[in-house]
């Protein structure tokens, strides 16, 4: 089910309704359209992920198609992958060979993009990672791009706020060993710790889809650390919190970017306070484009953005940019914009690479407080 013609052709006025004497002229160029594929974590259970992801996104497409008409009218492709890695080989796979696209956002995981990432890769289809924080993303190859923060900036910037303020000394781990983005956050967690001189009581482990941490976290309390650090996805994680707080631990819990998603508070409930997280976007942040953002959110899904959503909205206006500067919907040019973007400002702060593609930016540490982040201080 291949398309005919070349990937990514220059797509002019194919519908058909231009008049036949004006081919888009050299120089000013016609309207370029780019169709962008986007592979979320949709449905199962991180699904409020991919949901939020989707919501900024078709935010920015309706803002960007607004202010480039004429210019580049962009359309989005989402598939759902359930987060899983097979899911999203097939959704690349039909995304490129069955859409078209001209380039791919997502997967939501960065587990997923360390299976799907190769498959675009090879197909040299730049693809651009909204929430991969796992330190390696870019080594797969250099059509692979993220504006996500990594943890090896996210998860020090917080302990490091968190050791400070709360004088830690020992500190328990617990992660999901069956997931890449969990274990990634765990070593960080554990680097971090001993190069910051605090000792490690234990470490304990669960599988994403567990239910029941009570033996894990009940070994974890007696070894009577100062700070429980958590590297999970928001269900799991959310449930180890409430957990060791059943169970009476009252140290300061920290996790890692797993947990910025307001999902966190309808599982955990009021066993969310006082949770530590470092994240790159905060909505309460007194800036001009921020607020903006917050309000045109507000304004069409009722609810606040989380980090998830203001990261998927800045990188569809990256993907705006990076086309207007190629000048063509072509999969190649729009890898040379994407590996030359140098200070692109957004709603989740300012964002450069590094020389391999890694993203080079500021997080801030929030604490949860009656349902919500507020800033740690
Ligand atoms: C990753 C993440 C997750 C929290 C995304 C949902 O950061 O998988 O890299």
């Amino acid at each position: 089910g291949c398309s005919s013609g070349n990937n990514a052709a220059p797509a002019s006025n194919s519908g058909g309704s231009a008049p036949a004497q004006t081919p888009a002229a050299e120089g000013s160029g016609g309207e370029i359209t780019a169709k962008i594929g986007v592979v979320g974590f949709l449905s199962g259970s991180g699904a409020a992920y991919g949901e939020a992801q989707k919501a900024g996104l078709e935010l920015a497409l309706g803002e960007l198609n607004e202010a480039n008409k004429g210019k580049l009218k962009m359309e989005l492709k989402f598939e759902d992958s359930g987060g899983e890695k097979e899911g999203a080989i097939n959704a690349v796979n039909k995304l490129i060979n069955q859409d078209n696209v001209v380039a791919i956002i997502g997967p939501t995981l960065s587990g997923e993009m360390f299976a799907a990432g190769p498959v675009a890769n090879e197909a040299e289809v730049p693809i651009f990672g909204i929430s991969n924080t796992s330190e390696g993303i870019n080594d797969i190859g250099e059509y692979v791009f993220r504006n996500s923060l990594p943890e090896s900036i996210a998860i020090p910037t917080a302990m490091k706020s968190a050791v400070e303020k709360k004088g830690l000394k020992k500190v328990a781990l617990i992660y999901a060993s069956n997931d890449d983005f969990s274990v990634n956050g765990y070593k960080v967690m554990k680097a971090t710790a001993e190069k910051m001189g605090l000792e490690i009581t234990g470490e304990a482990t669960f599988s994403n889809g567990d239910v029941d941490f009570s033996a894990q976290l009940t070994k974890l309390k007696q070894t009577n650390p100062d700070a429980l650090l958590v590297s999970a996805l928001y269900k799991e994680g959310s449930m180890v919190v409430k957990k060791a707080r059943e169970l009476g631990f009252q140290g300061t819990i920290l996790g890692g970017n797993g947990f910025n998603n307001p999902k966190v508070f309808e599982i955990a409930g009021p066993a969310a306070d006082g949770l530590i997280v470092a994240t790159p976007f905060s909505p309460e942040k007194q800036d001009e484009k921020v607020q903006a953002f917050v309000k045109a959110f507000e304004a069409k899904y009722n609810k606040k953005p989380d980090q998830f959503a203001a990261q998927a909205y800045d990188s569809l206006y990256i993907m705006s940019q990076s086309l207007l500067g190629a000048g063509k919907a072509d999969r190649e040019a729009l890898r040379d914009q994407l590996a030359q973007l140098k200070d692109f400002t957004g709603v989740s702060g300012k964002l450069s690479f590094d020389e391999k593609r890694n993203p080079i930016g500021d997080a801030v540490v929030v604490v949860a407080k009656d349902g919500k982040f507020v800033p740690f201080e």
